[in-house]
């Protein structure tokens, strides 16, 4: 990886993915200006970009380069973006605060934000379908795997499962479905993407058959960490009221395993990561540094 530390590919596709997007997005001065404003709020506002990266790092494991996977990072963090945006709604986790500043619904008022997020999602769509420098099977794929990943087959049927589950008691096994449909699908998704973003991606299905099951760790491994962070963050760190889980009774891993056990299975996860891309040499140096990063992060 021509990258010393993994904070410096991740500010790299930062910076690459805040670029593309600030350019793309449509302009508050054109109408609806007000929509614009919500939807620009709502995706510039900071964020890790950490699904623009893991596109990014896949694409270098499969020996391209991380602006081919620029379209694809800026469509999947439209997804994330939008779904952070209904997740804060009254209806849903009713939420002031993300990213150290006001949601969506708070800056502006509910209907904005909940066109906004609609808006975002459409428009993550139309950028990959629009991405002509790829072949038509190639978007065709993308769309599809983007969009299973976002509905109730993925994002949307995890979100559900889990505004029926607070107060009640889940088991582990129906704690990691519902993760691994909320915010594994999306994060699976940008690692596939990544591949399909390079046109002759190096590795047999074997090399496709790893990667899926690196995402799959990692995706766990986001949320058990998201899960300490509530426990063990600093809301003026992770930009958002620690604690919030406890509060709401919603299940977490250290709720069903105790604090010790969930550190435990991320010590795992990172493992399963690690090993996962066994077969890989130096190009996936990235994807090997952002499991070390999602595991360690303080926000
Ligand atoms: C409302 C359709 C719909 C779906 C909501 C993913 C999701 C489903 C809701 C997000 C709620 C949440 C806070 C889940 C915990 C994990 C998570 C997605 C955290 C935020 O992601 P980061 O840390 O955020 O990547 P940044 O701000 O860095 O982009």
């Amino acid at each position: 990886m021509p990258y010393a530390r993994t904070e410096d590919f991740l500010a790299t596709c930062a910076a690459l993915t805040d670029h593309a997007l600030e350019e793309r997005l449509p302009a508050t001065e054109e109408a609806p200006g007000r929509l614009h404003e919500a939807m620009r709020y709502s995706v510039l506002g900071g964020g890790k970009r950490i699904r623009p990266a893991l596109a990014m790092a896949a694409a270098c494991a499969v020996g391209g380069e991380p602006e081919q996977a620029l379209v694809c990072a800026c469509a999947v963090e439209l997804i994330h973006a939008y779904s952070l945006i209904h997740d804060d709604l009254p209806a849903m986790d009713d939420d002031d605060l993300r990213r150290g500043r006001p949601t969506t619904h708070i800056r502006f008022d509910q209907a904005t934000a909940i066109l906004a997020g609609d808006a975002l999602q459409a428009l993550a769509f139309e950028w990959l379908a629009g991405a002509h420098s790829l072949t038509a099977d190639t978007r065709l794929a993308m769309v599809q795997k983007l969009a299973a990943a976002s509905g109730t087959g993925g994002m949307v049927g995890g979100q559900a499962i889990d505004l029926g589950a607070v107060g009640r008691d889940l088991s582990l096994e129906q704690l990691e479905q519902m993760h691994r449909r909320k915010t594994g699908a999306l994060i699976e998704a940008s690692v596939r993407l990544g591949v399909l973003s390079v046109p002759a991606a190096a590795g047999g299905p074997s090399h496709h058959d790893s990667l899926d099951h690196y995402a799959r760790a990692i995706g766990l491994a986001f949320q058990v960490q998201d899960d300490l962070l509530d426990i063990e963050g600093d809301t003026s760190i992770i930009g958002k009221p620690q604690g919030s889980d406890a509060a709401r009774s919603k299940p977490t891993y250290p709720a069903l395993m105790g604090v010790d056990g969930a550190r435990a299975y991320l010590a795992t996860l990172l493992e399963q990561c690690r090993d996962s891309l066994s077969g890989f040499g130096p190009e996936a140096d990235a994807l090997r540094g952002m499991a070390e990063f999602v595991v360690s992060r303080r926000y």
